[in-house]
C-alpha cells in the first residue's frame, strides 16, 4: 500500500517546534524564520502566538522535536524561556534544546542570564536567516536516544512514533514492542479528509472540545498531516489553529507526507497501529487538503470516514467527480454561513442519494463556538462508537 521502496531513499529531516509566548502577538518574525527553516530542509511544527509555556512543552514532547525556537518581543523573555527549560527538565525532556530571539528586546546581558538558565542560543538583530537555519541543522538534527521505558508515557510514545517515521526514511529498523503485539485495540479511529480550506482542523478542534467536555476520562490522539516533498522541509501548522486540543488528555502528532501523494504519510499506517494500542478512546486522522480523486482511508483500522467540504465547490457537476462522496460515512458541509450553503446542501444531498447507502449529511459552522451542527456531528460519531468500537 505504501511506497516503501521510494520512501527508503529519503532521510528524516531535522524537526523543531516554534512558538511565540503568551501576551505576545509579534508573529511576523517567526513566520519569516519558519519559511527560511523549511527552505533549508527543516520540518517546523508551528504552535502559533500567545502560547503558554506548558502548551509549548507539551507540544514539543508529543512532536518529539530536537529543539524549541521561541520568538519573544513582549519583554518577559528571561522568565519565559527559563520556565520552558524548567518544565522540559521536570518532565524528563531536558534533551530538547531551547533557542530563540527577539530582536533588540533581548540584550546580550539578558542572553547571558538566559544561557546560564539552560537556554542554548539567542540570535540577535542583524543575524542572517541562513546563519540561523545552518545553526539549527548543525545542532538539532542529531539522532535522538531511546527514552528509558520508565519515562512518562507521552515521552515514550512520541519517540516510538519517531522511530517509525525514521524506519520509513531508511534510518532504522521497525521493531514492534512486545506489549504492542499483545495488547488489544482500544480506540475508535475517525478519518477526516477534504479539500484545503474547508475547515477540517477547526472542525476537529471543536469536536475535541466536545469529547473533553462530555467524556471526562476520554483521551484523544490526533494524527495531523501537512504536505512535504521527499527529503525536504515542511510547515506543520495545524497546531496553530488548535486551541481546545492544547490539553493534557490530547496527544497530537503532526506528520509531513514526505513525498507520498494521497493525503497521508508513508508512516501513517504504522503510527496509527501504534496509537490504537495505546490508551486513547479516539484517534483522529486528518489528511492534507485533498483533490477529487483522493481515497486516503483504505486502512482497516479506520472505523468512520468524514468528508469535510466547503459550499464553494463550483458547479453541481463537480460533485460527480469527488470520489470520497461515494465512500464517506459522514459528509460535512462546513462554512454554511456562506451564501451558497443552502444550494450546496441540497445538491450534495441529491448526489448522496445516488449511492444508495447509509451516509449522513451535516451542516456546520466550525468557527462558531457551540455550533449546533458540530454538536450533531459529535452525536453521530459517538453514537456509532458505542456499538462499533473494536
Ligand atoms: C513589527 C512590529 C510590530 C508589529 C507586529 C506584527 C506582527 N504580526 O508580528 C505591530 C505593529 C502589530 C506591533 C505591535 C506592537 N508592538 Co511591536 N514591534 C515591531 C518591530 C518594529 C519589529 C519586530 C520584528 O518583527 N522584527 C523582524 C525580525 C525578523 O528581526 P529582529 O527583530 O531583528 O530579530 C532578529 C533575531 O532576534 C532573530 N529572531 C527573532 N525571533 C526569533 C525566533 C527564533 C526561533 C530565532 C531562531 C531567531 C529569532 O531573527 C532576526 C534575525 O536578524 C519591533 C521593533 C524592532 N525594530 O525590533 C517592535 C516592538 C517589538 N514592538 C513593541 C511594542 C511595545 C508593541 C505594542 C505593545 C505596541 C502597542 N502599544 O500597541 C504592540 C503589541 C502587539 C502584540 N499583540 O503583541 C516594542 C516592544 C518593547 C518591549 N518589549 O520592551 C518594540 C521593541 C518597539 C519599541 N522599540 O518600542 N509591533
Amino acid at each position: 500500500m505504501f511506497n516503501v521502496r521510494f520512501a527508503a531513499r529519503m532521510a528524516s529531516p531535522v524537526r523543531i517546534l516554534t512558538a511565540v509566548p503568551i501576551c505576545d502577538g509579534h508573529d511576523s518574525a517567526i513566520n519569516t524564520i519558519n519559511l527560511e527553516f523549511i527552505r533549508h530542509g527543516i520540518e517546523v511544527v508551528y504552535l502559533g502566538f500567545h502560547r503558554y509555556a506548558g502548551d509549548i512543552v507539551r507540544a514539543a514532547i508529543q512532536e518529539d522535536v530536537g529543539a524549541i525556537g521561541i520568538s519573544s518581543y513582549n519583554g518577559g523573555h528571561i522568565d519565559f524561556f527559563a520556565e520552558v527549560v524548567r518544565q522540559l527538565r521536570r518532565q524528563g525532556a531536558g534533551d530538547i534544546a531551547v533557542f530563540g530571539g527577539g530582536g533588540g528586546t533581548i540584550t546580550p546581558d539578558d542572553a547571558k542570564i538566559m544561557q546560564r538558565q539552560g537556554v542554548d542560543q539567542i540570535f540577535f538583530a542583524g543575524t542572517s536567516l541562513a546563519a540561523m537555519a545552518d545553526y539549527v541543522r548543525k545542532h538539532y538534527g542529531k539522532p535522538r536516544k531511546k527514552r528509558p521505558a520508565k519515562s512518562r508515557s507521552d515521552l515514550v510514545l512520541a519517540r516510538e512514533l519517531t522511530a517509525i517515521e525514521d524506519a520509513y526514511a531508511g534510518q532504522g529498523r521497525l521493531k514492534q514492542p512486545k506489549s504492542q503485539k499483545a495488547s488489544a485495540r482500544n480506540s475508535k479511529v475517525i478519518g477526516f479528509t477534504g479539500p484545503g480550506g474547508a475547515g477540517k482542523t477547526t472542525l476537529i478542534d471543536e469536536l475535541v472540545l466536545r469529547f473533553l467536555q462530555n467524556e471526562p476520562q476520554a483521551r484523544i490522539a490526533i494524527l495531523s498531516h501537512d504536505p512535504s516533498v521527499i527529503g525536504e522541509g515542511a510547515l506543520l501548522g495545524d497546531r496553530a489553529t488548535m486551541i481546545n486540543s492544547q490539553h493534557d488528555r490530547v496527544f497530537m502528532r503532526s506528520m509531513a507526507t514526505r513525498g507520498q501523494a494521497g493525503g497521508l504519510s508513508p508512516a501513517t499506517e504504522s503510527c496509527l497501529t501504534r496509537l490504537t494500542k495505546a490508551d486513547f478512546d479516539y484517534v483522529i486522522i486528518e489528511t492534507v487538503g485533498t483533490g477529487q480523486e483522493a481515497l486516503p482511508f483504505r486502512s482497516k483500522l479506520i472505523d468512520q470516514t468524514v468528508l469535510v467540504m466547503n459550499p464553494d465547490y463550483g458547479a453541481r457537476l463537480q460533485l460527480q467527480k469527488i470520489v470520497m462522496l461515494d465512500v464517506a460515512d459522514i459528509v460535512v458541509v462546513n462554512k454554511t454561513d456562506l451564501d451558497r450553503a443552502k444550494a450546496a446542501l441540497s445538491e450534495i444531498e441529491h448526489r448522496l442519494t445516488q449511492n444508495k447507502r447509509k451516509q449522513e449529511l451535516v451542516a456546520t459552522v466550525a468557527k462558531r463556538h457551540r455550533d449546533p451542527g458540530v454538536d450533531e456531528l459529535y452525536e453521530m460519531i459517538t453514537a456509532s462508537s458505542k456499538g462499533d468500537k473494536k
